[in-house]
């Protein structure tokens, strides 16, 4: 508990400084990776790489204002290298807010509402590996 809630405000301080933080952190842990249920501490909205919180991940503070480009977040631990720009496959939403998820930088295109929720939620097939920007709503 106190190892999790420290990494969450050590996340937290990244955020404030950066704006947007890697999911670095929480990728390395690929024994958690594996499990069906993927640790994402309260106050966080968590993406992975796969479906079922597979793969790289990736986490946001309810506070932090998301990313408007995700192609400017380097995912190294991601298959093949790259960013997050079209690679997000499922999520956890542990903050008390909407969010919005766009398939085109800036928010633009269409949009999915990523509503709060303690379980992994896979994204359709249809939108798996489209997402390019996510903001809280509300
Ligand atoms: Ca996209």
């Amino acid at each position: 508990m106190s190892t999790r809630t420290s990494l969450a405000r050590r996340m937290g301080k990244v955020l404030a400084v950066g704006g947007v933080v890697a999911g670095a952190l929480l990728a390395t842990a690929p024994a958690q990776a594996a499990e069906a249920t993927v640790p994402c501490s309260d106050g966080w909205i968590c993406l992975y790489e796969h479906r079922d919180g597979r793969g790289a991940s990736i986490a946001f503070h309810e506070r932090s204002a998301g990313s408007d480009d995700l192609s400017k977040i380097p995912c190294p631990e991601c298959q093949g290298g790259g960013t997050w720009d079209d690679r997000m496959s499922s999520y956890v939403n542990k903050t008390s807010r909407t969010w919005w998820a766009y398939d085109t930088a800036h928010g633009i295109g269409e949009r999915h509402n990523l509503n709060p929720v303690d379980i992994v939620v896979n994204l359709g097939s249809r939108d798996e590996d489209q997402v390019s920007a996510i903001y809280p709503w509300g």
